[in-house]
């Protein structure tokens, strides 16, 4: 429904904090895609185990000071990669500087992301409603940039049973979410068949966290 109209994707209001910048990130998506390639070298995907004994879909890695991790303990943000006892690569500053622009575009300045999580969805793999819930700052609002293949995003309320929107995301789309939006569920449906797009089989996304920095900087549009 969106893409016949894409002049409306280039700044939608998904809810209150919330907005889809379609297309923000396209003309950089090539070096944020060689960024991706030199993170995973350090810090390779993998899939994690969640709290309730299963497996993600989505292979994980991260840069900068902070990285999300899970397993049997739960989900948790860690300054070394459990998996080589490093630290996590160093945010690329391109990273940094596309995730403020962004969150400035949507009304939010002073955005400085602690934690790049980089997510790779192979086609089937997606991830199921959830809030993202573990920092321990709410005032900042979360990044989140599409690679690669589309993806349906489903954008809920501030309950688990609000009612869905289906959001299509394209490469290069960026969604921002914070305010009243911040704890808001969301998800991604199982990514589907596609032509590669950008030379890519797989769907990847990029999400800009703060993580425990008081956030210094303001919503334009949604003062604390
Ligand atoms: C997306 N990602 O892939 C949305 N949340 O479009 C997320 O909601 C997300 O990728 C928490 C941790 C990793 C994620
Ligand atoms: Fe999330």
């Amino acid at each position: 429904m969106d893409d016949l109209f894409p002049e409306t994707r280039e700044q939608l209001v998904l809810s209150p904090g919330a907005v889809l910048l379609g297309g923000f990130a396209r003309a950089e998506a090539q070096v944020l895609l060689q960024a991706v390639e030199s993170i995973s070298q350090k810090a390779p995907f993998r899939h994690y185990r969640t709290a309730g004994g299963g497996v993600m879909a989505a292979g994980m890695t991260a840069c900068g000071p902070y990285g999300w991790v899970s397993d049997g303990q739960g989900y948790r943000y860690m300054q070394t990669d459990p998996l080589t006892g490093q630290p996590w690569p160093a945010m690329p500053a391109l990273f940094a500087d596309m995730a403020g622009r962004a969150a400035r575009a949507a009304g939010y300045e002073g955005f400085v992301p602690q934690c790049g999580l980089v997510n790779r969805y192979a086609v089937g793999a997606g991830m199921g409603l959830h809030q993202d819930r573990d920092e321990r700052t709410m005032q900042a609002p979360v990044v989140s940039v599409s690679l690669g293949l589309s993806a349906l995003f489903l954008w809920g309320g501030a309950l688990r049973g609000s009612p869905c929107r289906k959001v299509p995301l394209h490469h290069g789309d960026v969604v921002v979410w914070g305010g009243p939006s911040r704890c808001h569920f969301h998800g991604v449906a199982p990514i589907r068949a596609a032509p590669a797009v950008a030379g890519l089989d797989c769907r990847y996304n990029l999400t800009f966290r703060v993580v425990d920095r008081p956030f210094s900087g303001t919503g334009l549009h949604y003062p604390d």
